[in-house]
């Protein structure tokens, strides 16, 4: 009743006016307004970098208004809501992006050139919020734009890291990895939610209470403090809240005895243990390590999530007569980004049946009907496993729980499928093996939710005949697929605005922004010659800014008249950088065995390659390494230059694939058939007019569906060859290719320097040493990869027909926008509808 009393005095006085007007002059004026009077720098600076802070605040100042309009609509409204877990989300940069959602991309530019600044400047201080490793943290940022787009009501949940994906630096070593602290100046971007506060229990035990109930207690408790973001959808009110949450200890928790004792450390040691649980993002990327901290940050995600999803249930039930816990599940949709929030499943059993007093059937009733999983990816090595040992120790209830499940499943499967009692030691979610017992996540997932999805149509295939071929017959239709998708708004509309702009003008509408599948009305000018002429200048115009992007950061100066062939993708052997770079070794090598008239006839190009290496992953670090020996080498061969050159572009991330990806023409998406589940750069790249020459892998099949074959450079084994392969490889029947091998033996020469590349060698090799048998078959598809590239310098040296490839590159991309895979989450799995702001 307070609460209330005090907003309706709020309402009494009116604010002070909004500056909402979209003029530039009263632009101007309310940047001028924060840089004055919210300064968070010495006054009377104006530079960039201040710029950029005062006009981020404006901006605030139009999402705050509609933000909470959007939250008291969903409010009112009470429509069933989705909570999407993750624990990355890879935002980039939020500034360029809310103006052009907001509409105010033109009003913005005046206003700051009228205080004397660029807008493109002021965007380029912003850091990149890198709160994600690669592409399961961007899909998730992604997903929000088109959730926001699309008036959905749906919120993320996600931790505030302090130091995000740490920064590349390329010395004489390689990779070093430096970290980076996002928040060194403060996040505009960002409001604290001092009043939204939950505890969070870690290790303690298991209670029984007379009444035969079981209750967590003692061990340790820390406070998740909300911070959310706003999440502008385009042109529409509707703004979404990323919200993150920070573990904080109690005030209680500082030791003030200890303090004035002159122990100043233990004082404070629940402070400090507080502040490890958020310090750092997890770096791996489809690689397992199991951690400790990791799990606590993991568990941290889920409980302070589902403590908040349950409070705002009952805050919207309040005032209602009477309601029901069997309505949860119409009320809210918890989707899980791969199995990194699986805790959400036991903590969901738990909060209902320990604190809300539900038996366990309704539990298990209500938590299946809200929970759905994604799976992203099929590599060993990346499923999930916890130790049962540190398992009971940090979240013993939760361990009951897990094993009541377990005991469960395997009943109901005694009882309904007898005939999967050979199949169940695979299938349950405990593996006892008494070297190693161990939780299997995914297990749990598929035996909890009521959904599971695949993210391209063929690794969805092989969840089913693979992965989790064992439970189709006990759940037929649980196994769903949604194809991934990126938004068209930072991916062409934002990023690409020449292109964009073109687009518009050709197809007579905007609206492609919202309806990515209008973009097919460009195929039937494809062959245009006006059309091309202008596609051809804008391509040029990212080419060149590019290219001067590249001499800045790596010294190397590029031709932009020669193919942009770009690869960037976090590093890791199932990418097969390795095979790019062999590549071009071998054309470095042809190119010096030709004679100057020979090479005239040849395309010049420019191969980049870009992306991190997990920190302790070795061979992806050597595999940094030898590009950039590569490149060194080749880049000041002056006989050749001209017509190659190799460029490593240090420290990937968001930003920079805003600017890479419209200025280039040819990109590799190059994975061993059946392991890359989705990838979602091959989408960004063919949005953008670029040519793909890739496996038939992922997302790739669909892509090269939907552009057409003619218009993709297909090379390589197909998954299910794959084993076969393998196999025959195992058995020594594999015949390397003479251009595989001359490659190779180029690098032992010593033609790149002395570095040690033999575990990289080895691992292409038999059984020796580090090898693996070439587990990855980059011996296999060398010479048709080769062969497609053969196909590719042909087609370019055709500029009209590799005009209109690249034109119908777009024009069938429509599909991968993330709005249409939203929208089939949304009626699919969620079952939820639009709540839009009027
Ligand atoms: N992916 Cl499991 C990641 O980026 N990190 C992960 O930990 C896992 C998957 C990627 C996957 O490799 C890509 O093929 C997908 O396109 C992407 O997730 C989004 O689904």
């Amino acid at each position: 009743a307070n609460g209330t009393s005090a907003t309706a005095k709020l309402e009494k006085i009116p604010p002070a006016a909004h500056p909402l007007a979209d003029e530039p002059a009263e632009v101007a004026a309310n940047i001028n307004y924060h840089a004055k009077y919210s300064p968070h720098f010495s006054p009377f600076k104006f530079e960039p970098e201040q710029a950029y802070y005062a006009s981020a605040e404006s901006v605030l100042d139009r999402l705050v208004q509609q933000w909470n309009e959007t939250y008291l609509q969903f409010h009112k409204d009470d429509p069933k809501q989705t909570y999407y877990l993750s624990m990355e989300y890879l935002q980039g940069r939020a500034l360029i992006n809310a103006i052009g959602n907001l509409n105010v991309h033109n009003a913005y530019a005046d206003a700051l050139n009228k205080l004397g600044h660029d807008l493109e400047e002021v965007v380029e201080q912003e850091k990149d919020a890198a709160l994600g490793n690669g592409g399961l943290g961007r899909l998730a940022s992604c997903f929000l734009d088109s959730m926001a787009t699309l008036n959905l009501p749906a919120w993320g949940y996600g931790l505030r890291y302090k130091y995000g994906l740490f920064k590349q630096l390329i010395t004489k070593m390689g990779q070093e990895e430096i970290a980076e602290d996002w928040l060194e100046k403060f996040s505009p971007w960002e409001v604290v939610r001092h009043d939204v506060v939950f505890p969070v229990r870690f290790f303690g035990r298991v209670k029984l209470n007379p009444n035969g109930s079981r209750k967590w207690v003692e061990g340790e408790v820390f406070q998740a403090l909300a911070y959310d973001v706003p999440i502008p959808g385009y042109k529409t009110k509707n703004t979404i809240s990323l919200r993150l949450w920070e573990a904080k200890a109690s005030s209680g928790d500082f030791n003030l005895f200890q303090f004035n004792d002159g122990q100043y450390e233990s004082a404070a040691q629940l402070h400090s243990r507080a502040q490890q649980i958020c310090a750092v993002l997890y770096p791996g990327d489809a690689t397992e390590s199991g951690k400790l901290l990791r799990l606590k940050q993991q568990f941290f995600l889920c409980s302070a999530s589902l403590q908040d999803i349950i409070h705002r249930f009952k805050e919207r039930k309040d005032g209602k007569d009477s309601w029901q816990w069997s309505e949860f599940p119409s009320k809210v949709a918890v989707q899980l980004n791969d199995t990194h929030p699986t805790l959400a499943i036991p903590e969901l059993m738990r909060l209902l049946m320990d604190d809300e007093g539900l038996g366990w059937d309704e539990a298990w009733d209500v938590t299946t009907r809200t929970i759905a999983y994604t799976n992203h990816t099929v590599l060993p090595e990346a499923l999930e496993k916890w130790s049962q040992v540190v398992m009971w120790k940090l979240l013993p209830r939760h361990m009951e729980i897990i094993e009541e499940i377990d005991k469960r499943f395997i009943a109901m499967i005694r009882a309904t499928q007898p005939d999967l009692e050979s199949k169940l030691p695979n299938m349950r979610i405990l593996d006892n093996n008494p070297q190693k017992p161990v939780v299997r996540m995914a297990n749990l997932c598929v035996v909890s939710a009521h959904t599971v999805n695949g993210v391209a149509q063929l690794h969805s295939d092989i969840l089913k005949s693979e992965l989790f071929a064992d439970y189709v017959s006990v759940w037929p239709s649980k196994l769903q697929n949604k194809t991934n998708g990126i938004t068209p708004r930072r991916w062409l509309r934002f990023c690409n605005p020449e292109l964009s702009n073109i687009i518009t003008k050709w197809l007579k509408t905007e609206q492609w922004v919202t309806n990515l599948d209008l973009l097919v009305g460009l195929r039937q000018c494809a062959d245009n010659a006006d059309l091309q002429a202008e596609w051809a200048s804008a391509k040029m115009a990212n080419k060149q800014r590019l290219a001067q992007y590249i001499l800045r950061v790596t010294g190397v100066s590029i031709d932009p008249n020669s193919l942009f062939d770009i690869q960037v993708k976090r590093i890791h052997e199932y990418k097969r950088q390795l095979m790019n770079i062999l590549g071009a070794i071998y054309r470095y090598k042809k190119l010096k065995e030709m004679s100057p008239d020979e090479r005239k006839n040849i395309t010049p190009r420019t191969i980049m390659i870009g992306g991190k290496a997990f920190a302790t992953y070795t061979n992806a670090k050597r595999i940094v390494k030898l590009v950039n020996d590569v490149g060194d080498v080749v880049n000041t061969d002056p006989e050749v230059n001209s017509y190659l050159k190799v460029v490593f572009i240090p420290n990937y991330n968001v930003s920079v694939a805003e600017m890479l990806i419209p200025g280039s023409e040819l990109s590799q998406h190059i994975s061993t058939a059946g392991m890359e589940a989705s990838g979602t750069s091959n989408m960004k790249f063919s949005l953008n007019g670029c040519l793909i020459i890739g496996t038939l892998d992922g997302a790739n099949v669909e892509i090269r569906e939907e552009i057409g074959e003619e218009n993709f450079f297909l090379f390589g084994a197909t998954a299910d060859q794959v084993p076969r392969l393998r196999k025959e490889r195992e058995n020594g029947l594999f015949k390397p290719d003479p251009r595989f091998e001359e490659a190779k033996q180029f690098i032992r020469s010593g033609a790149f320097g002395s570095y040690d590349y033999n575990p990289l060698l080895e691992s292409l090799e038999g059984n020796s040493g580090y090898g693996r048998g070439d587990y990855f078959l980059v011996g296999h598809d060398f010479p048709s990869y080769m062969d497609a590239q053969e196909r590719v310098d042909a087609a370019y040296k055709d500029t009209k027909k590799w005009l209109k490839m690249s034109i119908l590159s777009t024009a069938g991309s429509g599909k991968f926008s993330s709005d249409r895979t939203i929208s089939q989450y949304a009626k699919e799995i969620w079952n939820i509808e639009e709540c839009r702001v009027p």
